[in-house]
């Protein structure tokens, strides 16, 4: 059976020192409690620290933990020194990383010194997987704290299925590139084959500085990295539903809701709760709650603030210092509106047992959610799970991933006192039908995309990238094969080229007249077609009139508009049928709209084709443009029998069973060929590459699934493949 191996900093089980003994209990955070659930019902093993210090520990406990973990919890530990601890965990992943990828940069620190714990500890985690890894494991890394681990392990286990999950936000090129050693990072990251993040906003932040500071490139998420595709996608995390959803209802947790609704005297009852960090904006939250009491004085002794602080990180400093500034705001504002009767926020500073958590949510008229930054936040989904059926206000901030998904809560933007004033008003003075109409929608959406399917999404995926890389790629052309092409074109007597202009040719510019072809071109061109054993075709998609101008000197065969019209040496050029260009009045204005919704796209007219070209425009733009444009020209497409082709930026429109395949075969079908190549980059060479007979060579330029056997990576490569055919012709 298929195995899953988990890798994360922390254990879901954690292992502490209590006068002596050593005691076993489950770990507190959002990575902890959702995986933890698809652990205990899968077969999965989990790696990763047990929160104990290692040095601390004689060879005879250690081997009680992991056999204890193994036996117990299906966990193997990875043994941190205090060092580790310190640089790798307190040091680089909390001070420098956590606060980096939150956008937090004023805190963040950058140590060459935490660098390198960071690296010797993710070595360390590379270490105990490989340990324990068989060759058809799926490997599934989490989080930011090991972020070097996917391709230390590609390093040692080439084949091996690595998934790779950051459970915090990816932020804004400009500020991941504050990051010293942002290549390594990312290089890191790479070694996985399916890279997955919690909103498709982080996705596209990641994409973006992996093409500007490694120059990958990318395709719908595909990801090219030299010669490996991976993928990188969205996949919100969900929860165990019914645990929260049934849960809620347990006699435990009635018992403390009921608890807390006599306590708090059958007052409003709002709820705060996450770990104490400065990303989940607590001051924020309390402002605005003594702003609300200010400006509401009629809802003073009406509502009840329930605080929690789950103590957390408590070694860095800015932690310490926001502990500080709670337990200050908390005291003024109580200070400031207390009455002998009413105390506005009841204030815990410590960690909750599971039913009393579930007793609050239960409990709760209110969540106030309202983080500045948060990858997700699992907090405001138990809560809505909690109240499935039910009445209960989601009050939610905007930069929480899981804002995409919880459309119907309260939303807020948290460093708007106003607004936030605004939103506890609004989600305190909601009538109940809305309250349970808004839940009953959201509690549909976490009660199917539920932890478990988030979880199966993803190995699922992981599991189609591997096969969608079986298909990948062409192989390489390496020097060994590179000679043996050069010797078979130098022994053959009758040899056809047969080579695609942009993108093949020549590199592409933004600018498409800049790409006339240069003197290099023009030379290999002139050499390899005076050759009389050598048939040179050319075949691109543009119009006959700039091929013609471009290449129309040369000794070569030209064709034109993807195989509309050909022009040999001995004559004019001539449609490959005879042709009606009819079909392009219903096109034309669908391109037209789509031009003036795309801010620098354009349309090109061809004979025979009408393009829409969008180089010029802004990719994302375009990506999502391309799949509008081609579900509109759907109709027309089928009523007027046309073909559309997606190429390098451009969508091209033509009639179908118009392709540069049909009008190769005129050169291909010619039976005395006896060395055919064929060079393309793009799509609309993929016919050919399709066609061509198996004993031909067919090369893609650049990474990407193609019928072509090898693949080269750059123009470059092919020029000078073409210049070492000249060169052994002329010995
Ligand atoms: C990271 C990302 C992302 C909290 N206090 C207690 C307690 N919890 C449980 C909650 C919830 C989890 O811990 C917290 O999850 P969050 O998502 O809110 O936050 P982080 O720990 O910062 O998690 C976050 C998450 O990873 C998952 O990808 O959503 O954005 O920062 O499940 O219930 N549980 C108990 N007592 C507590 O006092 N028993």
């Amino acid at each position: 059976m298929k195995r899953l191996l988990i890798v994360s900093n922390r254990l879901p089980v954690t292992v502490e020192r209590r006068k002596g003994d050593l005691v076993f209990k489950g770990s507190v955070g959002g990575v902890a409690t959702g995986l933890g659930s698809y652990h205990e019902t899968h077969e999965s093993l989990w790696v990763g620290w047990a929160d104990v210090a290692a040095g601390r520990l004689d060879e005879e406990e250690r081997e009680h933990i992991r056999t204890r973990l193994r036996d117990e919890h299906q966990c193997v530990p990875v043994f941190l020194t205090a060092d580790d601890v310190r640089d790798y965990y307190h040091g680089f992943s909390n001070k420098t990383l956590w606060p980096l990828l939150h956008q937090f940069t004023q805190f963040a620190e950058f140590d060459s010194s935490t660098w390198a714990a960071y690296k010797r500890a993710n070595r360390k985690f590379r270490d105990a997987v490989l340990e324990i890894a068989r060759p058809d494991d799926t490997i599934w890394v989490q989080d930011y704290q090991l972020m070097l681990l996917p391709q230390m392990l590609r390093e040692k286990l080439p084949k091996a299925s690595i998934g790779f999950f950051l459970h915090i936000p990816f932020p804004v090129f400009e500020v991941f590139r504050m990051l010293p050693w942002r290549s390594e990072l990312l290089e890191g990251l790479l070694g996985a084959d399916l890279i997955g993040f919690h909103t498709y906003d982080y996705v596209r932040y990641f994409l973006g500085a992996s093409r500007r500071i490694l120059g990958t490139e990318d395709h719908f998420g595909r990801v090219s990295f030299g010669d490996r595709l991976l993928l990188a996608d969205a996949f919100p995390m969900g929860i165990d539903f019914e645990r929260y959803a049934e849960g809620a209802h347990s006699e435990q947790a009635a018992h403390e809701a009921e608890r807390i609704t006599q306590r708090t005297r059958d007052r409003k009852v709002i709820l705060s709760i996450d770990r104490l960090d400065y990303t989940k904006g607590i001051p924020h939250r309390l402002r605005a709650f003594a702003a609300f009491l200010e400006r509401h004085p009629e809802w003073r002794d009406k509502v009840t603030l329930v605080a929690v602080a789950v103590p957390s990180r408590t070694r860095v400093r800015h932690y310490r210092d926001l502990k500080s500034e709670v337990d200050q705001l908390v005291g003024s504002i109580n200070g400031q509106y207390s009455t002998i009767d009413w105390t506005p926020i009841r204030y815990l500073y410590r960690p909750l047992p599971f039913h009393t958590l579930l007793g609050m949510y239960a409990a709760a008229d209110v969540a106030l959610v309202t983080p500045l930054r948060d990858g997700m936040n699992l907090i405001a989904k138990e809560y809505v799970a909690a109240h499935a059926g039910r009445d209960g206000v989601l009050v939610l901030s905007e930069m929480a991933g899981a804002a995409r998904e919880l459309g119907e809560a309260v939303q807020v933007n948290p460093f708007d006192l106003d607004g936030m004033v605004e939103a506890i008003h609004t989600a305190l003075t909601m009538p109940e039908d809305e309250q349970c109409k808004r839940n009953e929608s959201m509690v549909r959406r976490l009660s199917r995309y539920t932890v478990q399917r988030w979880a199966e999404d993803f190995l699922g995926k992981l599991e189609e990238v591997k096969v969608a890389q079986i298909d990948f790629g062409a192989t390489p052309l390496d020097s060994e094969t590179r000679k043996e092409l050069v010797r078979a074109f130098a022994a053959a007597k009758n040899r056809l080229l047969l080579l695609d202009y942009d993108g093949t040719l020549m590199p592409f510019s933004t600018r498409a007249e800049e790409m006339a072809p240069d003197r290099e071109v023009l030379e290999l061109l002139e050499a390899l077609g005076s050759d009389e054993s050598t048939d040179v075709v050319v075949i691109s998609g543009r119009d006959r009139k700039t091929v013609d101008d471009w290449l129309g000197h040369l000794p070569v065969d030209l064709v034109a508009e993807h195989g509309v019209w050909i022009h040999d040496r001995s004559g004019e050029w001539v449609t490959i049928e005879p042709m009606s260009d009819e079909w392009k009045e219903p096109v034309r204005p669908v391109l037209d709209m789509f031009t003036d919704r795309t801010p620098g796209s354009f349309v090109e007219e061809k004979d025979y084709s009408l393009v829409w070209n969008h180089r010029r425009a802004h990719p994302r733009l375009a990506e999502t443009r391309v799949t509008e444009l081609k579900e509109a020209l759907d109709n027309v497409v089928a009523e007027e029998d046309l073909a559309v082709t997606e190429g390098n930026r451009v969508v091209e429109v033509r009639l179908a069973g118009v392709n540069k395949a049909r009008a190769a075969y005129r050169w291909m079908a010619q039976d005395d060929v006896d060395f055919l190549l064929f060079v393309g980059d793009d799509r609309t060479d993929e016919d050919v590459f399709e066609m061509a007979p198996e004993d031909s060579w067919t090369i893609k330029v650049g990474v990407g699934p193609t019928h072509a056997a090898h693949s080269v990576r750059s123009v470059r490569d092919v020029r000078e493949l073409l210049k070492a055919m000249t060169e052994a012709d002329a010995k």
